[in-house]
């Protein structure tokens, strides 16, 4: 302290910053004081913040005279006063020197005014704390100024933790988020006193996808009423573009509330289902605010500052606006439905992007596909009774491929044991494929069914009696037998069609034909469990002649001259008594008697026989035989065969041997020459043919 004259001792050291402790110490002349004490030796104060003068006064005789101020910096320069006051900007300190005058002398007193640094850095941030990042995503640490009033160049160092409180690794000023939760940035800053700041900076990290980055105009849907303006913008977007929104007037009477529509894009693109959308806990989007407004769904509105905002509705929320209002969502440009309260004239909103955020449990979908890419089917088909090959499967989450386990069951539920990757198709009632994706974030199961197509088609057993007709008389259809999957027998439908292909009626189970030649019996059975059906035809032959036997029964055959077996056969298309040769060795000639019964089932007389123009036997041979009557056999091939004779034949045939003919019901002696081991023959009918003029008599 320098002093003109002696003025003041030092008996009094600053204390604590910016107080003035006071003690009244001088001689006579000019004192100056403080609240009634002597000046302080020194006076703390704080860098960087305003120094107030303390008010001195300036004392002789009880007499107070005007006190002048001026203040020295640390390197002598005067400092400029407003109202007294100066921010105490250097470091080094300053003078105060305070001046009066008495008229007859001038007098003066310095104080020093010791400048400190107590305060630590501050910090302040572009970005708001609490700003969400996606899982998986780089973070940028968000630049920080650092304040203090030392300097303006202080740097701050940062590190970085988890949510669990591990510290994460910063490369370039960037990080990549691992675990959901709070990461935390610590800056620290330390100002030339040693004074160190701290500032917790908080990301969010949560799982979610950007609904809308706002890049183009087109990327804001429809807005209510009069716009000015729908532009992309690049400022003030703080991420790409944003789209921009300006009011016009409000044209509408209802007010000034505004309905503003945000799409949400898939990834693929496309927009998010209404389904797709309720994954999420919640919706975030960024907006920046010309003027304080109101915005929120159709149930309720919140404030919104001028400047950025960040907007957040849970699903709850949502859900219930949309339950309000079921338009409050719709899956295409137009997405979700914001109301804004205030459409200010001239107001303007800038969307720049919009996150769907999932709860931190959630698991996205793994995605199931087949070996060649395309989508796992919900269901697969396979033959009952064929091998099915279970497709092999692979899942993908977030693009990386999954472990993948597969299980069949039946329906029962009883699990199906593969070999090389397939398994008999036995259950008609089908099968169940879970295919089971695992990573280290779960496991997700995809079910496809196996459809059992069962083409078995029932069985239509015909059980003929008898293959021929006669014109004009009424013949039963014969019956079918259908066997279906369960072995329940079901009847057939039955439709006929003479030789001309026309539908005959038939009516109790028999139709009348009424001409020669073919008819076709159609038996038609549908299976009730598959509704597959199956068809089974039968030929009807008619006849103009008199039917003299079916070959119903093994006896309509009466009498065997060989080593033989009999029975009634109904296959392949010939239904008559079938007859083998049952020898061990070929026989050159055998004999079979083949008796001739009328209408009433009586025996006919040789004198019946006589009126016959012809006779016809209707056969199968199994192959080449010689057929005849004693006095001579024609060469007939191995198939179906109609073996006639005439009157004349059969008259000769008699005379040579009458035996050849009996009418006590053995009938008449049919001749085989060389009958083989093993050969057979099957009788269908025989039927004699009248003259024309005996016909006509009959009719
Ligand atoms: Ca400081
Ligand atoms: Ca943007």
């Amino acid at each position: 302290m320098k002093r003109k004259k002696l003025l003041l001792a030092a008996c009094f050291s600053a204390a604590a910053a910016g107080i003035l402790g006071l003690a009244a110490c001088g001689e006579d002349g000019i004192v100056f004081q403080v609240d009634g004490a002597a000046l302080p030796e020194t006076i703390g104060a704080e860098l960087g913040d305003l120094f107030i003068m303390p008010k001195v006064v300036a004392v002789k005789d009880g007499k107070e005279f005007e006190v002048e101020i001026s203040v020295l910096d640390s390197r002598n320069q005067e400092v400029e006063l407003i109202n007294k006051k100066f921010r105490a900007t250097d470091a080094d300190g300053y003078t105060l020197v305070f001046t009066a005058t008495d008229g007859e002398e001038s007098d003066s007193a310095r104080v020093s005014v010791l400048v400190t640094d107590t305060k630590a850095p501050t910090f302040s941030f572009k970005e708001v704390s609490g700003f969400v990042s996606i899982l998986g995503e780089e973070v940028t640490v968000p630049e920080c100024t650092v304040i203090d009033a030392s300097s303006d160049d202080l740097t701050a160092t940062y590190t970085v933790k988890d949510s669990a409180g591990n510290e994460v690794s910063v490369e370039n000023g960037k990080f990549t988020t691992s675990v959901t939760g709070d990461y935390t940035i610590t800056y620290t800053a330390t100002d030339p006193s040693g004074n160190i700041g701290t500032k917790d900076f908080i990301v969010s990290c949560k799982k979610a996808v950007v609904l809308n980055g706002f890049e183009e105009a087109a990327d804001l849907g429809w807005v209510q009423f009069d716009v000015a303006a729908k532009e992309a913008v690049s400022e003030p977007a703080r991420n790409g573009n944003a789209v921009r929104v300006e009011l016009a007037d409000p044209q509408s009477s209802d007010g000034n509330w505004r309905r503003i529509c945000v799409p949400f894009r898939a990834e693929n693109g496309g927009f998010l289902s209404w389904e797709e959308v309720q994954e999420f806990e919640g919706i975030q989007c960024y907006i920046y605010s010309s003027d304080a407004n109101e915005i929120g769904l159709t149930t309720f509105v919140r404030p919104i500052e001028a400047g950025w905002n960040t907007v957040y509705y849970t699903m709850e929320e949502i859900v219930a606006a949309y339950n309000v209002d079921p338009s409050q969502y719709s899956p295409d440009e137009n997405g979700f439905f914001l109301n804004l309260k205030f459409a200010l004239p001239g107001s303007y909103l800038v969307f720049d992007y919009m996150l769907g955020i999932y709860a931190d449990d959630y698991v996205p979908d793994a995605e199931f596909l087949l070996e060649d890419g395309s989508d796992l089917p919900e269901e697969l088909r396979a033959e009952l009774n064929g091998s099915f090959a279970v497709p092999q499967v692979k899942a993908l989450r977030d693009g990386d491929e999954m472990q993948v386990t597969m299980k069949v069951t039946d329906s029962e539920g009883t699990e199906v044991a593969l070999s090389d990757g397939a398994f008999v198709i036995s259950d008609p009632d089908g099968y169940t494929i879970a295919y089971t994706a695992t990573d280290e974030q779960g496991s997700q199961t995809a079910l496809v069914q196996v459809v059992v197509i069962d083409t078995r088609v029932p069985q239509i057993d015909v059980r003929a009696t008898g293959n021929l007709a006669v014109v004009g008389e009424a013949f039963r259809v014969p019956e079918s037998v259908v066997t279906i999957i369960t072995g329940e027998n079901l009847t057939a439908e039955v439709s006929v069609t003479d030789p001309d292909g026309n539908t005959v009626e038939v009516k109790d189970g028999m139709f009348t034909p009424e001409k020669e030649g073919e008819y076709t019996v159609v038996y038609t059975a549908f299976s009730p469990e598959t509704g597959n059906s199956n068809e089974a035809e039968f030929i009807v032959y008619c006849t103009e002649g008199k039917i003299l036997n079916s070959f119903l029964e093994t006896t309509d055959v009466s009498y065997v001259g060989y080593d033989h077996s009999a029975e009634r056969v109904s296959a392949d298309g010939v239904y008559g008594i079938k007859v083998t040769s049952t020898a061990a060795e070929a026989k050159q000639w055998a004999t079979v008697y083949l008796p001739l019964k009328d209408s009433d089932g009586n025996f006919l007389t040789w004198e019946d026989v006589s009126e016959f123009e012809r006779v016809d036997i209707y056969v199968f041979i199994s192959e080449n035989m010689g057929l005849g009557l004693c006095n001579g056999v024609k060469d007939y091939a191995q198939g179906k065969a109609v073996v006639s004779f005439t009157a004349t034949e059969l008259a000769a045939a008699y005379q040579a041997d009458p035996t050849q003919y009996r009418e006590d019901g053995t009938g008449f002696y049919f001749n085989i020459r060389q009958v083989n081991p093993g050969a057979y023959i099957v009788f269908e009918n025989f039927v004699g043919v009248y003259p024309e003029d005996i016909l006509r008599k009959c009719r």
